[in-house]
């Protein structure tokens, strides 16, 4: 899919356990502005249904397992988060919606900017006549 991308997060891992280290800016490609993180989801329930237009987000299952749907006027893909070294980058533009929250799911998330509703496409018909035009023009560079 266009502008996202699987990151191996670095695990150092032993007869202790398991520890994960993400330093922004090189394990992820922005500085870290915000972090959420999303539990006690059912498993019926769908969230998301929005794009960003500037913010990019790292995503990363620390507990069970979650599906992202991520869409763009031309493309579809669902991925599968079920690992805490696994972070799924999404770019700029991009549709998704999370499903499938398997019981005691806890979704993580880093973002490269401060909340601010003014960047969120929460209408599908105005997601895709702004992306067709932010895709057509990127593809024209
Ligand atoms: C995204 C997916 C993966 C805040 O006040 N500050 C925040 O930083 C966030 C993320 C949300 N909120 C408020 C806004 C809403 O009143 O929390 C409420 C729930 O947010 P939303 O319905 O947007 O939640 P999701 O799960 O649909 O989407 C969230 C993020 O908003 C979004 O950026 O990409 O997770």
């Amino acid at each position: 899919m266009v502008h996202c991308k699987m990151i191996a997060l670095p695990e150092y891992s032993g007869r202790l356990g398991i520890l994960n280290a993400i330093e922004g800016g090189q394990d992820i490609p922005f500085e870290i502005r915000r972090t959420y993180y999303i539990t006690g989801v059912p498993g019926d329930v769908t969230r998301g249904f929005h794009s960003h237009r500037q913010l990019e987000q790292v995503l990363i299952c620390l507990n069970g397992s979650v599906k992202i749907r991520l869409k763009t006027p031309s493309e579809e893909e669902v991925i599968l988060l079920d690992h805490p070294s696994r972070g799924l980058l999404i770019g700029h533009m991009i549709w998704r919606e999370m499903f499938d929250f398997s019981p005691g799911a806890v979704l993580m998330v880093l973002a490269s900017q401060h909340y601010t509703e003014e960047d969120y496409i929460r209408d599908y018909a105005q997601y895709e006549q702004e992306a067709k035009t932010y895709f057509q023009t990127e593809g024209d560079v």
